[in-house]
């Protein structure tokens, strides 16, 4: 995962946090810049806004024992789970030596060697994948969990209510992690959504929780709790508020300065009152905007995948759906 902690004081494990979300963040801007210049095959989808929340998350799981599946916006949460960012890179790019060599693109990320075994364009479908991982990490006994992350609006779809209902039956060790950005494309989530999501995961028998990734110190003891609790074998969820900073998809906004998101933001001034210096901030920053551009770069001078490697189909490049 990016910016392990051991051997590392509290301040040092959290300026290396920050700056993995800075990592993140950089990455993004650079896709975005390939997106803009017509490189990426059909949508995608930015991470910009979830980068604490997936920073956190990331560090609480373990690569070996772990299965976790996400959104179509996925980016960061497989770069926190470790995933190599050359790899993934390439794999939005649709480039040789991508995750699935190319042909999988932005919103199917698989990268099982570190613990992140998929992401996925069918809103709500990653929910019930991870309770195969779940139901396999309890089968084989080593205190592994399975880890769905979702938005606000996949929060509504069947699959993810049944997926509740069958890991509170089978007392699955899996985690519901639910990114509540407020918005699921364009409907608001207040037009969209009755009641409280905690309080709907708790009447299927979960323990829920719920933290704001602007809380720094709250959202990663929340995560850490829900994690810990999670792994002693029985199923939980979380809602995160998060917040999406480039609209559904790069473009459908105006926007595309990349200031940090309201989170960092958040977090910089945490550290700061910790006294950690603004020259460490911004070297921590600096270095995490080299990083990702050179692995953006990297990617990008990478070959085409064969667009007849795996079936006629991929022919067919980029996608219409939202
Ligand atoms: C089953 C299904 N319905 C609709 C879509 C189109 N679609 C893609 S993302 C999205 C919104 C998802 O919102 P949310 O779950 O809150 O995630 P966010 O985009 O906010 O991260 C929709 C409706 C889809 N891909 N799959
Ligand atoms: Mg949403």
């Amino acid at each position: 995962m990016l910016g392990s902690c051991r051997g590392r004081t509290m301040n040092e494990v959290a300026l290396k946090q920050y700056q993995s979300c800075w990592f993140i963040r950089s990455f993004e801007k650079a896709i975005a810049v390939q997106a803009r210049a017509g490189n990426v095959p059909g949508l995608v989808h930015l991470s910009t806004g979830s980068e604490v929340a997936d920073i956190l998350l990331g560090q609480q799981l373990d690569p070996t024992r772990d299965h976790v599946t996400g959104s179509h916006r996925s980016h960061g949460l497989a770069l926190a789970c470790g995933a190599d960012p050359v790899a993934v890179a390439k794999e939005i790019l649709g480039r040789e030596g991508g995750l699935s060599d190319g042909l999988a693109g932005t919103q199917h990320l698989l990268a099982p060697e570190t613990g992140f075994l998929t992401s996925n364009g069918i809103v709500g479908a990653q929910v019930p994948l991870a309770a195969g991982g779940a139901l396999s990490a309890n089968t084989a006994a080593v205190g592994g969990i399975g880890v769905a992350v979702f938005g606000d609006g996949a929060a509504n779809q069947g699959a993810v209510l049944e997926t509740m209902n069958l890991a509170a039956t089978l007392n699955l060790p899996m985690l519901f992690v639910m990114y509540n950005n407020g918005m699921a494309q364009t409907t608001a989530a207040v037009d969209a959504t009755s009641g409280s999501y905690c309080a709907r995961a708790e009447s299927f028998g979960l323990t829920a929780w719920s933290a704001d990734s602007d809380a720094y110190t709250d959202c990663l003891k929340t995560l850490r709790d829900a994690v810990t609790y999670t792994r002693l074998g029985s199923p939980a969820f979380v809602e995160v508020t998060v917040s999406r900073d480039h609209g559904h998809y790069f473009g459908d906004e105006e926007r595309s300065e990349f200031p940090p998101s309201k989170a960092m933001a958040c977090f910089a001034k945490w550290l700061s009152e910790q006294g950690v210096k603004d020259q460490l901030l911004n070297t921590a920053r600096c270095a995490a905007e080299k990083d990702a551009a050179a692995a953006v770069a990297a990617a990008a001078s990478a070959p085409f995948a064969a667009a007849n490697a795996l079936s006629p189909w991929l022919g067919v490049q980029g996608g219409t759906d939202g």
